[in-house]
């Protein structure tokens, strides 16, 4: 300590305290205080994202950056993507980018130290003018680009909140997470910060008082990071484990309905949403002549009807799992058109939009032609969470990713409105035609002269199944099955053949179908990835 003659109108050092740090050590203090205050603030604003995800139903930026970088990457980086994270696909990215987003939180800790610009030692525990004035700027700006940069994924809401609502609440939900980050972070930093003794005051009060702040802070942040961990746990107690489960097949056995426990589910989230139906409502807007809003009950008295439809998954290849028929109860599309009075001219696509963020659309022309359903109801009851409670669409003739499930909004547009999956490159057409084989199941050991029934689905889609062809031979003759009648124009078909092998060998079985239009299946072997697999489910049987 050198002994200078403090000036008296300094703020900075008055008559009974050292002078000022050097300016190395400053610059080193402030720094490492910062980068601390910018963790707890990180971390704050971390449980508070969990709570309102938890609570309100409200996307984590996390979420919403997954959101925006499977629409920004496309089908093969997808694939590596799942590939490189193999069962954690959708924990351990989200997980690394909330890391990441600490990590900048923690940083940017230090150009607050910049901005703020506070001597050290400093004065007091109450932050001044600028600092809250960086603080709420920095809380804005964050609000400000999260807001912009996710402006198409933040209409979601995990409680089914409609579109504008959702919309306003995320934003809400950002200003709520980058305030909390702007708050904790300037107390924080000045409850850090290396103090001078304020005159008439106890050196040994004074430093156990920037003792317990020091804790004080370190405390809430670790307190808020634990806390985020139980928020998370809670949040993935509800993680979808069952996404790419394939429709169960006891016994080599397909029932003509699959039973809603056994239906085969995808989804695109980390946790589904559970929606609140007194929250949730069904918007129809856009082009149409006389727009409206539905409670889940008033829905529910519009006219309805039943039908089978089969849904398949792009990503199901020949023989697969993939796929499973259900009864489904709702309302048309083109009802419903009609209760709003017609589209207007200009109505060349519907667009549906979900509580999950999920969006799509098809030509308007298309999705009435093949009578497209609003289901509420799946084999006689209530939609299962995981296939879209309460409301999703059905669009025979189209993959799955095409049948958005927790639908919110339904509009009326010129354009086609791209979606995750278009987005990405996957095709986006009428589904292929396909069939399979139930048994004989895989590489079956038949005895020379034994009857096997043979037994399998064909579908394609609204076109239906006209014929259903087997070969034992590899596909060099073929021979006729027998269909048995389709529960509507728009499920799966099943097919049956007898077959008595007398020759003992090694039999390369194969089916394929022609649709209802006339078209064969065709052979060509295709993979999934982009445009949905081709070619024909085959199976070896021996004769002993
Ligand atoms: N909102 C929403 N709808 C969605 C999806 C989704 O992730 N979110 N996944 C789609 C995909 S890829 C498929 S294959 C089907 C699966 O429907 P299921 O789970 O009821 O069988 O839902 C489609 N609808
Ligand atoms: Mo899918």
């Amino acid at each position: 300590m050198s002994d200078v003659k403090p000036n008296p109108m300094s703020q900075e050092a008055p008559a009974s305290s050292p002078q000022g740090l050097s300016r190395v050590r400053t610059v080193l203090f402030s720094a490492v205080w910062a980068l601390v205050a910018g963790l707890a603030a990180s971390l704050c604003a971390t449980l508070v994202m969990g709570l309102l995800r938890v609570l309100a139903g409200i996307p984590t930026p996390v979420e919403l950056f997954g959101d925006y970088v499977l629409k920004h990457i496309n089908v093969d980086q997808f694939i590596r993507l799942l590939m490189t994270y193999g069962p954690n696909a959708k924990t351990a990215p989200l997980g690394q980018a909330l890391l990441a987003m600490i990590g900048i939180g923690t940083a940017l800790g230090c150009l607050y130290a910049l901005l703020v610009r506070i001597k050290l030692p400093t004065r007091g525990y109450r932050p001044g003018r600028r600092e809250w004035l960086v603080a709420l700027v920095f809380a804005l700006l964050m609000t400000l680009a999260g807001a912009a940069l996710f402006w198409k994924e933040l209409p979601q809401n995990f409680h089914g909140w409609p579109f504008d609502m959702a919309r306003n609440l995320s934003i809400l939900g950002l200003l709520c997470d980058f305030v909390v980050y702007g708050v904790v972070l300037c107390l924080g930093y000045r409850a850090l910060l290396p103090k001078y003794a304020a005159p008439n005051t106890d050196r040994v009060v004074a430093q156990r008082r920037q003792l317990l702040a020091r804790s004080g802070v370190m405390a809430l942040g670790v307190g808020a990071g634990l806390g985020t961990f139980g928020a998370a746990q809670r949040f993935l107690g509800d993680y979808t484990a069952y996404d790419g489960m394939k429709t169960a097949f006891p016994d080599h056995v397909d029932y003509p309905i699959t039973p809603n426990n056994e239906h085969y589910v995808v989804t695109q989230n980390p946790v589904d949403p559970s929606v609140n139906i007194n929250l949730w409502r069904l918007e129809v807007g856009g082009l149409v002549n006389k727009p409206g809003t539905y409670t889940y009950e008033e829905l529910q008295k519009l006219p309805s009807t039943a039908r089978a439809i089969t849904l398949e998954c792009i990503a199901n290849g020949p023989g697969g799992h993939l796929m499973g028929n259900a009864v489904w109860h709702g309302v048309p599309l083109r009802t419903l058109i009609e209760q709003h009075g017609g589209t207007q001219v200009g109505a060349k696509y519907v667009a549906f939009y979900c509580a999950d963020g999920y969006n799509i659309s098809l030509p308007l022309q298309e999705v009435l032609e093949v009578d497209s359903l609003l289901a509420w109801n799946m084999n006689g009851v209530d939609l299962p969470r995981r296939h879209g409670y309460p409301l999703r669409v059905l669009i025979p003739g189209r993959y799955g990713e095409e049948n958005p499930k927790w639908l919110t909004r339904v509009e009326f547009v010129g354009d086609f409105v791209p979606g995750l999956y278009s987005s990405q490159g996957w095709y986006n057409g009428p589904l292929h035609t396909t069939s399979r084989f139930n048994q004989p199941y895989k590489e079956s050991v038949i005895h020379a002269g034994q009857r096997v029934p043979m037994v399998g689905i064909a579908f394609a889609g609204n076109r239906g199944i006209q014929r259903v062809e087997v070969s034992v031979d590899g596909g060099t003759t073929w021979k006729e099955a027998t269909l048995d009648p389709p529960l509507s124009k728009d499920s799966w078909v099943f097919w049956r053949m007898n077959w008595q092998p007398t020759t003992p060998g090694t039999y390369t079985l194969a089916v394929r179908a022609t649709d209802g239009t006339g078209e064969v299946q065709t052979g060509r072997k295709q993979g999934t990835v982009p445009n949905g697999s081709t070619g024909y489910h085959v199976v070896t049987a021996t004769v002993k």
